[in-house]
């Protein structure tokens, strides 16, 4: 008789627990697009942001690739879809579809190669085509390589300013730099804006602790 009492106990405090979960958790996704050339290193970032390594062997993108994370920003829970978009010149057609229903988005270069950064202004071209208010925020990426680096951060900044990007941050996969801010700013920028504030912000942010 007292074993049958414990079995039957258990279940019942897992299924509370979940359901407790269940109500303190965000109820829908925040769409947000990082792109940029091939090779700059979007999907390793990714991989560093939602499962805190970095995995060094990453394979080219095809098409897109999907991350889910939950953060909490002022308290506020969030739920990011991630959308990696293959940025191999073969995949540029297909990207466009792509876009539709995001709330922002990461452009990222590489810091040692200065030809991706010469064609951010064809990516930011491409995003405010579909929607010219978009938020974006600029990446130059793999920090870590030192003297590898040939762009200098003039020319990041002044396409800040000409497309009136968001900011300009300096990250590294590898060593861990700034891998979550620009999530912080960008989601923060989302919900500063006036339209979104008006027309999109029932349903999408929503616990607070
Ligand atoms: N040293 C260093 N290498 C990095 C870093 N981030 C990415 N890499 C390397 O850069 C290469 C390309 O990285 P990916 O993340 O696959 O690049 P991607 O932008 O997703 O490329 P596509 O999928 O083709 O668009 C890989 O060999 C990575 O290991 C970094 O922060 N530091
Ligand atoms: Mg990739």
């Amino acid at each position: 008789m007292k074993l049958f009492k414990k079995r039957k106990k258990k279940p019942t405090v897992s299924i509370k627990k979940d359901k407790e979960k269940k109500e303190t958790k965000p109820k829908d996704f925040l769409k947000i697009i990082v792109a940029g050339e091939g090779g700059v290193g979007k999907t390793t970032f990714l991989h560093r942001y939602v499962e805190e390594k970095f995995i060094p062997d990453t394979k080219l993108t095809v098409g897109v690739q999907f991350f889910l994370k939950e953060i909490i920003i002022d308290g506020m829970g969030y739920k990011l879809q991630l959308w990696d978009l293959g940025g191999e010149i073969q995949f540029r057609s297909i990207l466009q579809y792509y876009l539709n229903g995001a709330y922002g988005a990461l452009l990222m270069f590489d810091l040692t190669r200065m030809t991706t950064l010469n064609r951010i202004e064809e990516w930011v071209k491409m995003i405010r085509d579909e929607d010219p208010n978009l938020p974006i925020l600029l990446l130059g990426t793999k920090l870590d390589l030192g003297e590898k680096i040939s762009v200098d951060d003039i020319y990041p900044l002044e396409l800040r300013e000409r497309y009136n990007l968001d900011d300009y941050l300096k990250v590294s996969s590898k060593t861990g730099i700034k891998i979550n801010e620009p999530f912080d700013i960008l989601t923060r920028r989302i919900f500063k804006q006036e339209r979104f504030l008006k027309t999109k912000v029932e349903g999408l942010s929503l616990t607070g602790n």
